[in-house]
């Protein structure tokens, strides 16, 4: 609940201070707003408020005297906790609330709450995609992108909320207590921010603190920290596994994908069912299970959402399949790191298409994921010399230069094989030929759609 009789103060002027504003003007609470922004575009940010409502704003400095004048700060992601206006609120004995916990206490209905350092994205989309298809109310929230503060007040006590919760949104949480929560893998990330992993890993393991019996924790097996989790949590642990036999839980057997549950066991899907590839999403496969299975959805409907969904947009998204060679859009492959999980993800002979914007980064350990399924490496952009000198150092030569993604994508076309895959997954940002990733993945697969037409 929102005690509109405080005042509040919101910190940030982004998409998550704007959806907390908002949220706050609608219940009728006194609001104001801070950003360390001096300039901050007032006339544009007064734009996207609640009746364009001019309230007041700090900008840059804030001092003590500021803060005695409020009752709660809410904090986007993007600011520490150990910020010092956090630290002041702090100082004056007022509570410091996340988007999320006010997001929380205004929304009704259930909550499925997704963290974990990678796969968190694809996860909440594809459960989300699952909930839809079973619950009339169901939204999709956080740290994909749209704010839970921007849907608090539409949900309803029959609603399902699924939401990707990031360790920023979680360093603020106090009462927010989802019915099911899940914690992917922890690998070291944001140290700038939380200082250790140990740090990290306790932020994200908090997602599930204010659980009880009644309400399920979606742990990852083959995750040593995460398994490990299971021995402090609050709420009931559901185990997921990729690898191993676990008795109850989640987990593959063959090319299934099973639940065990009371020495019953009850087949999801197979891999035929799913659009998406590599071992990574596997075990996002399994988690949206996990979660949606907790959330009450029937194995039925489980099975229809992942046969459904398609990906998230760029990130190794299936785009189509011409004359049995089957296209994949990973534009979201921005730097060597990400394009690595991308070719690691595909299993048949793969047209390449890399190069673009010259980041500075170094592509070795891209070409040696290669691992021999490369047929050919389809170059464009100003690193396409560096990454072809790079290829070569490497031994792999099968290399062709293109000037445009037409070129590259009809070029492929007239020699792929009945069996193979094409994918977009350049290692490099798409500047200077496109303005931006978003772009270049959409005109790769306005390309394939053409192929079809022809
Ligand atoms: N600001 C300050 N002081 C600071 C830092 C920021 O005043 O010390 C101000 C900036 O001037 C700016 C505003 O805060 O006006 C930006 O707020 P924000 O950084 O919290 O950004 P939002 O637009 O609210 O976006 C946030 C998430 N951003 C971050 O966590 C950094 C988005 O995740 C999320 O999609 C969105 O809320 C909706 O929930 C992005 C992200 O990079 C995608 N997340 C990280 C990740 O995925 O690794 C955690």
């Amino acid at each position: 609940m929102i005690d509109t009789s405080k005042k509040f103060l919101v910190a940030g002027a982004g998409k998550s201070g704007i959806g907390s504003v908002n949220l706050l003007l609608k219940t009728g609470a006194d609001v104001s707003l801070y950003d360390g922004k001096e300039d901050l575009e007032k006339e544009a940010f007064y734009e996207k408020l609640y009746e364009k409502k001019e309230i007041p704003l700090i900008l840059g400095n804030i001092t003590k005297e500021d803060v005695s004048k409020f009752d709660l700060l809410v904090l986007s992601p993007g600011i520490s906790v150990n910020a010092p206006i956090a630290q002041m609120f702090r100082d004056q004995e007022k509570p410091v609330w996340s988007e999320i916990e006010l997001a929380y206490q205004a929304s009704k209905g259930r909550i499925a709450a997704i963290t974990g350092t990678n796969g968190k994205t694809t996860t909440t989309a594809l459960t989300g995609e699952i909930m839809k298809g079973y619950y009339e109310s169901s939204f999709v929230v956080g740290n994909i992108g749209i704010p839970y503060t921007s849907v608090a007040l539409d949900t309803k006590e029959d609603s399902v909320t699924t939401a990707e919760i990031s360790s920023f949104q979680l360093e603020t949480i106090v009462d927010f207590k989802p019915d099911v929560c899940a914690v992917l893998n922890i690998t070291p990330d944001h140290l700038d921010r939380h200082g250790t992993v140990e740090v990290y890993a306790q932020t994200k393991e908090s997602i599930g603190k204010n659980q009880t019996k009644d309400q399920v924790m979606v742990l990852n097996y083959e995750d040593d920290t995460t398994r490990a989790m299971a021995d402090r949590a609050n709420g009931t642990v559901l185990f997921f596994s990729l690898h191993h036999k676990i008795k109850e839980g989640v987990s593959m057997e063959g090319d299934a994908f099973i639940i065990e549950e009371n020495g019953k066991k009850q087949i999801v899907c197979t891999l035929d069912d799913v659009n998406l590839l590599g071992d990574h999403n596997y075990e996002n496969i399994l988690a949206a299970i996990a979660v949606t299975y907790s959330m009450g959805v029937p194995v039925s409907y489980i099975k229809e959402g992942i046969k459904r969904f398609k990906g998230v947009e760029h990130r190794i998204e299936y785009v189509d399949t011409v004359k049995g060679v089957a296209y994949y859009n990973d534009s979201k492959g921005t730097n060597p790191d990400a394009a690595i999980k991308g070719i690691k993800a595909m299993n048949r002979p793969t047209w390449l298409i890399g190069g673009g914007y010259d980041k500075k980064s170094t592509y070795d350990e891209w070409i040696e994921a290669f691992d021999g399924k490369v047929k050919e490496l389809i170059l464009m952009g100003v690193t396409a010399p560096k990454i072809a000198d790079c290829a070569k150092t490497h031994g792999f030569d099968k290399i062709k230069f293109v000037d445009s993604m037409e070129e590259a994508v009809s070029y492929i076309a007239g020699k792929a094989q009945d069996g193979e895959a094409v994918l977009l997954s350049p290692a490099c940002a798409s500047w200077g030929m496109f303005p931006n990733y978003e772009v270049r993945g959409d005109i790769f697969k306005d390309c394939v759609r053409k192929l079809k037409e022809n």
